[in-house]
């Protein structure tokens, strides 16, 4: 266990971030994703694995259908395990997109060398992790990804808590929890 006493100033606002089929199969990138997020103070609300089914990855990523890539993304996305965290920080949405880098890896690797997907990356099918990019899309995909996590009563609830802290950081669920004062 390791405590966590971060001092925020702002409220939290939460994200939807996933180390994708081909980051997790390797320890040392999925280990390398884990830490960054450590690293820049993001509290890990709830992880967890899973694998998709083909219809979940059709359903999640609907809004490509027709596009040139749409196959191969389905296919990869429902290819092997995932791990899906809920992250919160006062800037989460923009802060993880930052972290990740462009969609594009080849891209990522000119504009965003330091970037997640700029330095672990292989394709632009295959880079690396997903964040959600607005807080509808937030509220979303945690919803689809953590079905019985409920947005709203954390938002209500929990965040003040989270905030005030104090928390700390569970190295086997790979979240934090609150510790009752
Ligand atoms: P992001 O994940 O950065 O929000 P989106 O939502 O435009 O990007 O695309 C969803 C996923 O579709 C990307 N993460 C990537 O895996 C895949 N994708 C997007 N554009 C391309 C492309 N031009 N070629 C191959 N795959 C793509």
């Amino acid at each position: 266990m390791i405590m966590c006493a971060f001092r925020w100033t702002r409220s939290l606002q939460l994200t939807l971030a996933v180390i994708k089929p081909d980051a997790l199969a390797h320890p040392i990138i999925s280990e390398t994703v884990h830490d960054r997020i450590l690293n820049h103070n993001f509290l890990i609300v709830r992880s967890k694995e899973l694998k998709w089914q083909v219809s979940d990855s059709q359903k999640f990523y609907s809004e490509h259908k027709g596009r040139f890539f749409y196959q191969r993304l389905v296919e990869f996305m429902s290819s092997g395990p995932m791990r899906a965290y809920i992250l919160a920080h006062e800037d989460a949405i923009q802060l993880w997109r930052t972290l990740m880098g462009p969609t594009k890896v080849f891209r990522a690797r000119i504009v965003a060398p330091e970037s997640v997907r700029g330095e672990l990356g292989l394709t632009d099918t295959r880079n690396t992790t997903h964040g959600s990019d607005s807080v509808a899309s937030a509220f979303r995909e945690i919803s689809f990804f953590f079905p019985e996590f409920d947005v709203n009563r954390w938002y209500e609830e929990e965040e003040p808590q989270y905030r005030a802290g104090p928390l700390c950081y569970d190295e086997e669920k790979l979240e934090h929890r609150l510790i009752q004062k």
